[in-house]
């Protein structure tokens, strides 16, 4: 795919969520990769190079908005590489192997990213990995009337990911926060199967079962070399299945990067946004 029609294929996307319709996800394949692609890291410090896809990621990015980044996560770079960490099998985090459960990205920030883009490079060896992507209004469908009164209070809270409570290791939690929330047409999302509970009983089993209709109208998806996928962030959840990583340099492997439509000038630096530690600020964003 040249990168015109990337760019194309891309503003269409855009143009159909900002109008709050169509799909919350799109799923792009044929994107410009590197030829030669090196080994997958195996350690996080490897960072190797792989220009084509940068360019393509940068791509998307920019047609979607800007590159945003965090200062608590990859030292707020705005490419990442996702692929299996040995030790970290069993991490609920994009170095883990074990299922990692739907998730908005970056549950706790008040800058969530709009999008989430994940470009594959390599597939797993055993050809298991797939990306699950849940869509809100269609979840939404599958819940009662008193679920769904219940998920737009603000009864749930979220602990941090643990991508960012590793430089002290400190778990740290939301203020009291609604799962759904109603604009419009629009059902936006906020959860972490993994770190989202309800502060009461009702509030526990309105989320287990938002959390179930996730699960039933999941698409999985397997990202190939050149494949990609486009999450809105805010209308649908993301996970992905288990697999079973070698740590061999032929693992999966994907760049990651996340957009924001428009970045607060306070946080932006040209056409990239890297919001500063939550340690230090979230309070006070
Ligand atoms: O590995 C995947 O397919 C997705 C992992 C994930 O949730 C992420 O990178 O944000
Ligand atoms: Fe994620």
């Amino acid at each position: 795919m040249h990168l015109g029609t990337l760019v194309e294929e891309v503003e269409t996307f855009k143009a159909s969520r900002e109008e709050g319709q169509g799909a919350a996800y799109t799923f792009l394949s044929g994107v410009p990769i590197d030829e030669e692609l090196p080994p997958t890291p195996t350690t996080p410090e490897l960072f190797p190079d792989t220009p084509v896809a940068n360019k393509s990621l940068e791509t998307i990015v920019s047609t979607l908005g800007q590159a945003c980044g965090y200062a608590d996560e990859q030292n707020g770079q705005l490419y990442h590489n996702i692929r299996p960490v040995q030790g970290e099998e069993t991490k609920a985090e994009n170095t883990g192997s074990v299922k990692f459960e739907f998730h908005t990205e970056n549950v706790h920030h008040p800058f969530r990213p709009d999008y989430l883009i994940l470009l594959g490079l390599r597939v797993d060896h055993d050809r298991q990995a797939r990306t699950r992507v849940s869509e809100a209004h269609r979840a939404v469908e599958l819940l009662s009337d008193e679920d769904l009164e219940t998920l737009q209070q603000s009864r749930f809270v979220s602990g941090f990911p643990s991508s960012f409570t590793r430089h002290d290791g400190v778990s740290r939690h939301t203020h009291p926060h609604q799962v759904l929330r109603r604009m419009g047409d629009r059902w936006y999302l906020r959860v972490n199967s993994h770190t989202t509970k309800g502060q009461d009983e009702q509030a526990a089993r309105s989320l287990s079962n938002l959390v179930h209709a996730l699960e039933s109208v999941s698409e999985d998806i397997e990202l190939t070399p050149g494949d990609v996928v486009i999450v809105d962030n805010h209308c649908a959840a993301h996970g992905r299945t288990e697999f079973s990583p070698r740590y061999d340099g032929f693992d999966r492997w994907l760049k990651r990067s996340f957009a924001i439509a428009g970045a607060p000038s306070w946080a932006r630096w040209g056409d990239r946004s890297v919001f500063p530690p939550c340690s230090q600020t979230l309070d006070s964003l």
